[in-house]
């Protein structure tokens, strides 16, 4: 089974194609063209050994998925939010794992660095990362602070001209592979830095985890850092406190929410499609009317969140999107297209849960991006903190 025919075709109930300027549909098209011809073939496979295809890398570089927003003086392509959303939901339509990675490298690692990090950092890293020759990563999560992020125990002590490094972090997208790793840590008095750590340092290791059910087509890992000596050079020196790494959710979480549309979009489309062509009492199956049903929402909420992730897109491009519109469209995308992949499946019947198709597999990642970025009740907490001037966290 798997390596079939990709017939994707997109899905634009709402005429939103002509939203869009001729740069964003080039950029649209080139990235679903490479999906296509590079991804496609193969993801079955992949996901199937829990591998993440290394020579994707340099095709993401060249459709400039890393660090889109990047200015040209450091590498980047320099485009807007709407290119930087078009691309994560045409990779994520060709899987999660593939626009994790396109995400961290662009909103975790590059951006840091782009907006904390000082001109010699800039100029050292941007360019390299911008093309795939670097890849990096981003340690938040610990094994014992996930949601709460701000309860980190990793830290930092200064030892001259660099500091001392211990702790460890779990659940690191791309750490197996990564030659850098941005990583959040606590000086002697308590207040959360961004180092650079980079692989070969004394007493920093990189296990892989495994046994995952999701997100199979992405290398997940922990750092572990055990008296790392980090030249100060190495410290993020603009930005400090838990916004710093918070502010690089924001850029993460809005992405996301343009690619969960991707995976949705791939499972209305198999859907629709599936539809039209299965036979059952001699007629096809999208002629009935539970069937019809199904096809209808799933096409209406795949346009309500397209349309809100649109405008996010145009608040971002202001510079004026906030924290909280950026973490309901997250939430929002997320949680519609876990409903469509699961609608989808049964639609599909027994032909569902195989790999033939690829609606399992976005199912099964999906879990991991309702979890990752902020959990789905993560967000729902901070829109309502948001409306009610009141936290529910602690
Ligand atoms: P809180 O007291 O609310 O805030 C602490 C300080 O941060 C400021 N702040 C922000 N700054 C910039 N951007 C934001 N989005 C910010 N949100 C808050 C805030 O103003 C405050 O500043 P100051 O100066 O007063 O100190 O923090 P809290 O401890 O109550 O926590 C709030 C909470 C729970 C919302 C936050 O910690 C949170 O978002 N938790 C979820 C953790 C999370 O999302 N982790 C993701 C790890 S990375 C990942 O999953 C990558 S997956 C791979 C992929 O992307 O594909
Ligand atoms: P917990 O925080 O333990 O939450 C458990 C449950 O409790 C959840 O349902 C949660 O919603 C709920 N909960 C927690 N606090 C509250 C509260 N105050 N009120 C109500 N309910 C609450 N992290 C990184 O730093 N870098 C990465 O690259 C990265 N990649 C990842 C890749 C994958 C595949 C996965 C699965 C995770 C990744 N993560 C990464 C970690 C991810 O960000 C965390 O898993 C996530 O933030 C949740 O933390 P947790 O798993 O510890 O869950």
């Amino acid at each position: 089974m798997a390596n079939k025919e990709d017939r994707f075709q997109g899905v634009d109930y709402f005429n939103i194609d002509d939203l869009l300027t001729d740069e964003h549909k080039l950029i649209r098209d080139s990235a679903r063209v490479w999906v296509r011809q590079e991804v496609s073939p193969i993801i079955e496979n992949a996901y199937e050994k829990a591998e993440f295809p290394r020579q994707w890398i340099k095709g993401l570089g060249e459709l400039g998925a890393f660090g889109p927003y990047i200015p040209e003086e450091y590498g980047g392509p320099g485009l807007d939010q709407i290119s930087y959303g078009v691309l994560m939901q045409e990779l994520e339509r060709g899987d999660s794992g593939l626009r994790s990675t396109a995400s961290v490298q662009s909103s975790l690692v590059m951006y840091p660095i782009w907006k904390y990090g000082s001109e010699e950092q800039k100029h050292k890293y941007l360019p390299k990362l911008a093309t795939g020759e670097m890849m990096g990563c981003f340690g938040l999560t610990e094994p014992d602070h996930g949601s709460n992020p701000g309860g980190m125990v990793s830290n930092f002590k200064d030892a001259g001209d660099h500091v001392i490094l211990n702790g460890a972090k779990m659940w690191i997208s791309n750490a197996p592979f990564a030659d850098i790793a941005v990583v959040w840590a606590k000086d002697e008095a308590g207040r959360i830095h961004g180092l650079i750590v980079e692989r070969g340092m004394e007493g920093f290791t990189t296990p892989t985890m495994h046994g995952k059910w999701s997100l199979r087509a992405s290398d997940t890992g922990e750092l572990v850092f055990d008296n790392v000596p980090v030249p100060k050079a190495n410290i993020l020196p603009n930005k400090s406190g838990l916004g710093a790494p918070l502010g690089c959710l924001d850029s993460a979480r809005y992405g996301i929410s343009w690619g969960a549309i991707g995976a949705a979009m791939d499972c209305y489309d198999s859907a629709l499609r599936y539809s039209k062509e299965r036979m059952q009492f001699d007629r096809p199956i999208g002629s009935f009317q539970l069937q019809q049903k199904k096809l209808a929402e799933m096409v209406t909420e795949i346009t309500k969140a397209q349309l809100m992730v649109f405008r996010l897109g145009q608040l971002k491009n202001e510079g004026i999107a906030t924290t909280a519109q950026i973490s309901m469209a997250k939430r929002n995308s997320v949680e519609m297209a876990l409903i469509v992949a699961r609608e989808a499946r049964q639609m599909h019947g027994a032909m569902g849960i195989t790999n033939e198709y690829p609606i399992m597999r976005h199912m099964m990642n999906l879990e991991s991006v309702v979890t990752y970025e902020g959990t789905h009740d993560i967000h729902l907490l901070i829109t309502g903190m948001d409306v009610t001037g009141l936290s529910a966290f602690k």
